[in-house]
């Protein structure tokens, strides 16, 4: 926990209908998955969501029309930043389970798979953000090793109920180019350091510096509207376009 308050970009995840039974209060809503990022230059790149199997979460009235699901916790905050529909109070229409969210389609802005499924990651906090987190295999060290678990194994994937369409379709796209790391440094560093799995986490948060600071100083785009630009110059106008167009929204903790 920082001093100053985190500023990320909350990546409005569309739920596609028909709504599943648990989900069944929300119809006629538009309900989104909200992602807390602080890499919105890299939503070209998702391959799915992530949303913790024994986390606790909420559908949050945003507005009349608008609904967020979210841990409580960070509901409570964005009710006092101007994202609920009753100022101050977060109003919660239905509880709803990790469990519950997997295998739900989505769909999110910029990514070039046009629909991604919520599937499951037992190492994300539940003090952090709002629970939700969407995946970028390409530049996400966790990411990546969390995707690639799911995978190459069946067992956990049966474990989960994760239907084989809704990961094995999912290749890896290259968006950012790093001197040095390629155009897949997530997978590049993760072999470096012969990081094993997601609970690798002294390599996994060594895997993140190295690739989170190149990616900034030094990538540079290879797809979208800023295709050639430096990261450091495409991610405040991709940031600026998010939120412009309605697709994401600011939150600070
Ligand atoms: B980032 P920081 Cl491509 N639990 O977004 C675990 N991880 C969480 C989380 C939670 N509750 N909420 C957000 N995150 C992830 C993209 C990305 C991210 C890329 C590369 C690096 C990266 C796609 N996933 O983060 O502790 C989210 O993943 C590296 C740090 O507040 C979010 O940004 O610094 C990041 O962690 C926020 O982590």
């Amino acid at each position: 926990e920082g001093v100053l308050p985190q500023e990320y970009v909350l990546i409005k995840m569309k739920v596609i209908p028909p709504f599943p039974l648990k989900l069944k209060v929300l119809e006629g809503k538009n309900v989104y998955l909200a992602a807390a990022t602080l890499r919105p230059e890299t939503m070209y790149g998702q391959t799915n969501c992530w949303v913790l199997p024994d986390g606790k979460y909420g559908a949050f009235e945003v507005s009349d029309t608008d609904i967020f699901i979210v841990t409580a916790r960070s509901a409570l905050n964005l009710a006092y930043q101007n994202l609920s529909k009753v100022p101050e109070k977060p109003t919660c229409l239905a509880e709803i389970s990790g469990n519950d969210l997997i295998g739900l389609p989505l769909k999110s802005p910029l990514s070039f798979n046009e629909i991604i499924y919520a599937l499951p990651m037992h190492t994300i906090l539940t003090d952090k953000g709002t629970g939700i987190v969407t995946s970028v295999p390409s530049d996400s060290p966790d990411d990546f090793m969390a995707l690639q678990a799911l995978v190459t194994k069946p067992a956990l994937r049966a474990k989960y109920g994760v239907k084989d369409e809704w990961v094995l379709p999912f290749n890896i796209i290259p968006i950012i180019s790093i001197p040095g790391f390629g155009d897949k440094s997530a997978e590049k560093v993760c072999a470096d350091l012969k990081i094993k799995s997601q609970n690798d986490k002294e390599k996994l948060a060594e895997a993140k510096r190295m690739t989170y600071l190149k990616g900034f100083t030094d990538g540079v785009m290879i797809v979208g509207e800023y295709n050639g630009r430096k990261v450091q110059e495409a991610k405040p106008l991709i940031k600026k376009k998010l939120l412009e167009e309605g697709s994401a929204v600011l939150y600070s903790e």
